[in-house]
């Protein structure tokens, strides 16, 4: 029966067994200090209780060395969880080169994923085992978070902006994926499925699928579409396809790299910029460009700004011009 209502869930990522272990470190050093004060509480209440005996309370002026000592041990301990947990959370935060970049959109009230080579998927994430996955989401509404507790990650999924998270499963299965932030009425139904499957499970669930259109390619059709290409070279020229000199910073490679922008400061070009930019376009303006490029607030869904991030993403300038874009700031 005690099966049924397991105290932790399955633990099926790489990064699960350290994550726990900073969990039940913190939970047994509560434990133990709960105890410990709770049995002196006790004790002395009994030990100090007032008696009839005459004696007379004497005054005691502290003691250095108890301060020392019970000011040193938590701190000794407090520090050493600090350390542990920060490199725990840095690898969270890292994700290794080789990871496979999957978007994931929350609406109310249900989870869209496409995966790089361009199938999609609602409520559902097929994904292989023994590969790190790195999942982009945003929101088309309010606020959600993308919780597998399986893999012991959750992040929140927030409209206007990209946040990341990253995972390799370890354990073939499938898996709870919630949502853990509310979001409205239905909000304990926005749940879905996490599969994780064998590397030839994997090629073959993606084989069965319609693939469509990859997100790169799809974002190159939206950013001739909308004629982003009469003002951004995309390779490495500085003039556009249509011969006239470039009213906008070269894309080709630029990805990655830090810009020099028109009021000094400087930006690192991620999917996070080029959202700002395409919905904003005047917040940041690159060096050397003037700020005539129009927003597209209202035009784009969300997987639209997403496919054309992934095309720009993809061009890749060649050396020597690589620089031509960003005034020459460094690589
Ligand atoms: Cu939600």
């Amino acid at each position: 029966m005690w099966n049924d209502f397991p105290l932790l869930p399955d633990n099926a990522s790489k990064m699960g067994f350290q994550i726990d272990l900073v969990w039940w470190f913190l939970v047994a050093l509560t434990v133990v200090m709960t105890v410990l004060i709770f049995a002196a509480v006790v004790t002395f209440v009994v030990w100090f209780r007032k008696k009839n005996d005459g004696r007379v309370a004497t005054q005691i002026e502290g003691s250095t060395q108890l301060e020392l000592l019970w000011s040193g041990i938590p701190l000794v301990i407090l520090m050493g969880l600090f350390g542990w947990g920060t490199a725990v959370y840095v690898q969270l935060m890292r994700p290794p080169a080789d990871v496979m970049d999957f978007y994931v959109v929350g609406k109310q009230w249900m989870w869209k994923v496409q995966h790089p080579t361009g199938q999609r998927e609602i409520n559902t994430l097929h994904i292989p085992v023994n590969k790190a996955i790195r999942l982009t989401q945003t929101s088309e509404d309010v606020i959600h978070s993308f919780f597998i507790p399986a893999f012991r990650t959750k992040k929140d999924v927030v409209p206007g902006r990209y946040t990341q998270q990253w995972f390799e499963a370890t354990k073939l299965g499938t898996y709870h994926i919630f949502c853990a932030e509310y979001c409205g009425t239905k909000h304990s139904q926005m749940v879905g499925t996490v599969t994780v499957m064998t590397q030839d499970d994997y090629q073959n669930w993606l084989a069965g699928v319609v693939a469509g259109e990859s997100p790169e390619e799809t974002g190159k059709k939206l950013f001739e579409g909308m004629r982003c290409v009469s003002c951004h070279p995309v390779s490495d020229k500085t003039t556009t396809i249509d011969g006239a000199p470039a009213r906008g910073p070269l894309l080709a490679g630029i990805y990655g790299k830090e810009v020099a922008l028109k009021d000094g400061g400087k930006v690192t070009v991620d999917d996070s910029y080029i959202r700002e930019s395409i919905m904003r376009p005047l917040a940041k303006v690159v060096a050397g460009f003037e700020p005539v490029m129009p927003t597209y607030e209202g035009q784009l869904s969300e997987e639209q700004i997403i496919q054309l991030a992934s095309y720009i993403k993809s061009l890749k300038g060649s050396e020597e011009n690589s620089g031509a874009a960003d005034g020459g700031a460094k690589k």
